[in-house]
């Protein structure tokens, strides 16, 4: 273990989760729990940068937690936490607050483009939102951090901050580099396939839920928007059918060549109807077993405390560091 690179990865509990969450990220992290020292986090304290219903954040969290698991990620290999119980997370998020710069975080475009449908009341939340995701990472001397390009902007804050906070005092963060994945696509949104897909989206039809019924997949697949030119072909021209392939090249590990070599002689409704098939296969048996985690509220309690333990021990190890180094009296 000791001598294992560190990567750290979370998902916000701010809805279900959707395909693309799956795809993306968990199914990526059931391949590097072998080979790293794996912390992964149900980022709630992120998820409030947009206003949740209680009720609802309580439930998609355990949900999250519950979807790492049916996934596939070893609770003996792995360390699953739920962010609001390591308190180190929200007060190295002040400290980073005090270094980082209200220039840099302007120009973040994930802030541009959430702050826009927020009205005049935009959280100051959702502005120092990278500061938070920075501490996340800097506080477990992280190595490597599973980014998508929309992630990397972030990223590179984090690593900024911790130089500035390294060079004014002494190296007391590892600065991460990304980890950008052999496979695992951006999943696209089926209704408009220049945008990625989001579980926030207005439209359900837009996005497949990982905890979707196999007839609710079926019918979102045969809503799904393609083109006019009729030929299964994967280029930037089509990126409805483009999307299509890259989910039937993440689950099944195929190359797009071959995806539409099958698809030579076929149409979409072929495509389209084969897709949801691969979907089903690939998210039934994640689904069986997170209802059966969810009726089992007892074991994802020593899940998420046992995690939250160790997280607990190594965050503040780093905490304590930057609270020295900054004059605090201890
Ligand atoms: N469409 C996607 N394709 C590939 N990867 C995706 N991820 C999310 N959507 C896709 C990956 O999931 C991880 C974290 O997700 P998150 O929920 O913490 O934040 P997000 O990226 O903002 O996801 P959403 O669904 O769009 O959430 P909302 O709507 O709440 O903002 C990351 O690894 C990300 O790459």
């Amino acid at each position: 273990m000791e001598n294992k690179k560190v990567i750290f990865s979370g998902i916000q509990p701010s809805g279900s989760l959707t395909l693309g969450n799956y795809l993306g990220a968990i199914k990526n992290w059931v391949k590097l729990q072998e080979e790293y020292d794996c912390y992964f986090c149900v980022v709630d304290l992120h998820a409030i940068t947009v206003r949740q219903e209680p009720k609802d954040l309580r439930k998609n969290t355990l949900e999250v937690l519950a979807i790492y698991l049916a996934s596939g990620i070893d609770t003996d290999k792995n360390t699953l936490f739920i962010q609001s119980h390591v308190s180190a997370h929200s007060e190295a998020a002040w400290l980073l607050d005090c270094f980082s710069y209200v220039g840099e975080l302007s120009r973040m475009t994930q802030y541009k483009d959430k702050s826009q449908k927020q009205g005049d009341s935009i959280p100051a939340g959702l502005f120092t939102y990278p500061v938070l995701m920075a501490s996340d990472i800097l506080l477990y001397q992280t190595d490597l951090v599973p980014v998508g390009k929309d992630q990397m902007q972030h990223l590179e804050l984090t690593r900024n901050i911790a130089e500035r906070f390294n060079n004014l005092y002494s190296p007391t963060f590892k600065v991460p580099e990304p980890y950008i994945a052999k496979e695992g696509a951006k999943i696209m949104d089926l209704q408009d396939p220049t945008k990625k897909m989001s579980k926030s989206s207005e439209n359900p039809n837009s996005y497949i839920l990982i905890m979707d019924p196999p007839e609710v997949i079926r019918k979102k697949l045969s809503r799904a928007v393609t083109d006019s030119v009729g030929i299964v072909n994967y280029t930037d021209d089509q990126p409805g059918v483009k999307n299509l392939i890259d989910i039937i090249c993440c689950i099944k590990g195929i190359s797009t060549e071959e995806v539409v070599s099958q698809y030579a002689n076929k149409g979409y409704a072929d495509l389209k109807k084969d897709v949801a098939e691969i979907i089903v296969e690939e998210l039934f048996p994640i689904q069986e077993k997170v209802k059966e985690l969810l009726n089992n509220k007892a074991y994802l309690e020593e899940v998420y405390k046992k995690g939250a333990e160790k997280a607990n021990y190594i965050s503040r190890k780093t905490l304590r560091k930057m609270q020295k180094k900054i004059g605090f009296i201890q």
